[in-house]
């Protein structure tokens, strides 16, 4: 009996410390927040990611660790919103054709033509348009959106050199885009023969020639060295495209006030870093491009301009589009 309650008594002991030893293991273990993109090293949208884990780790360094993983290297482009509400992932750089998936609304975010600039971006989502639209996300997908960052002007970017004025000149480019319906349907409207493929897959596609050529913002063209492997950028400018901080309800919640506030504010100062960053880009870019041989052309912008937008109010896409939303995106100044 006496040796039974000894080592009764020692079991206790035993059981009891490993339970303080693993309680005080989950005292000092950070809390893991993972974000998840597309994005290769380099590219604007990755470095700003960087600014956003500084600033939340200078101001929390034992209790939030911020885990960058970029080339969808995680989990595969497009996929980040259903990880998030899986639980599997806290945080993506999300774009407006993965949400309108899940909130057929947001498709307006995916015309062509229709944000002028970064600066009207940015103030169209900082204004009641951008509150009543991520309030929709958070209640349909359980995704909170810290903030909007400029992914840059989409233009389009062939393998081999050809006129092209009018989206008539375009018939037959077997043109990746993106593997959702919003791009494709993008894609289709600029006049080209849409083909879907991860961003991951279009260096080798260009280079084996499987697809004609690609769109993105000129300086995802020089990050992920598509420069390498195409003749040509045509600058039709159609769509002034965007990436958005966000983060899982789930995540969201596991954070004080204080952490949210901080979030909030490296959330904007990443936005700040990588739109100055973009921008000045942009402006750089058509010199380098041209300084490894490429043609830099400017096509008939009011003729895309015109097909796109007219394809786009005719579309399926526009009865989901909040009545009036259009009229409010373009009012705003
Ligand atoms: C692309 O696949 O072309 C795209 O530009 C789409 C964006 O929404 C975004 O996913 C981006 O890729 C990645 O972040 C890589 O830059």
């Amino acid at each position: 009996m006496r040796h039974l309650t000894r080592r009764g008594a020692a079991a206790v002991l035993g059981l009891s410390l490993a339970l303080g030893g693993t309680s005080m293991a989950l005292a000092a273990d950070p809390l893991k927040v993972r974000l998840s993109t597309a994005a290769v090293p380099g590219d604007w949208h990755a470095e700003m990611m960087k600014v956003f884990e500084k600033q939340v780790e200078e101001a929390f360094p034992e209790a939030i660790d911020v885990e960058i993983h970029l080339n969808a290297a995680l989990f595969k482009q497009g996929t980040e919103p259903a990880a998030m509400q899986r639980g599997n992932l806290d945080m993506g750089l999300i774009s407006a054709q993965d949400i309108a998936k899940q909130v057929p609304a947001w498709s307006i975010f995916t015309a062509g033509y229709l944000i002028r600039d970064p600066e009207h971006q940015q103030k169209v989502f900082h204004s009641d348009i951008g509150e009543e639209m991520y309030g929709l996300v958070a209640e349909e997908m359980n995704i909170k959106i810290l903030d909007v960052a400029y992914l840059g002007t989409r233009q389009l970017n062939l393998r081999d050199k050809r006129e092209v004025k009018t989206p008539a000149d375009l018939e037959g480019v077997k043109l990746r885009m993106p593997g959702s319906d919003t791009w494709q349907f993008l894609g289709r409207a600029l006049g080209a023969n849409p083909t879907p493929m991860a961003f991951g897959e279009v260096y080798l596609g260009l280079q084996t020639g499987a697809i004609d050529g690609q769109d993105n913002p000129l300086p995802t063209d020089e990050k992920a060295k598509f420069y390498e492997v195409t003749e040509q950028i045509v600058l039709t400018g159609h769509l002034v495209d965007a990436v958005f901080i966000a983060i899982s309800n789930e995540t969201w919640k596991k954070l004080t006030p204080e952490q949210q506030k901080v979030f909030q504010e490296a959330a904007a100062a990443a936005v700040k870093f990588n739109n100055e960053h973009r921008v000045a880009d942009e402006k750089r870019l058509v010199e380098f491009f041209e300084s490894k041989g490429l043609a830099i052309t400017t096509p008939d912008v009011d003729a895309f301009r015109s097909a796109v937008q007219k394809a786009y109010l005719e579309s399926e896409f526009s009865a989901d589009w909040p009545k009036g939303m259009v009229e409010r995106v373009n009012a705003v100044q």
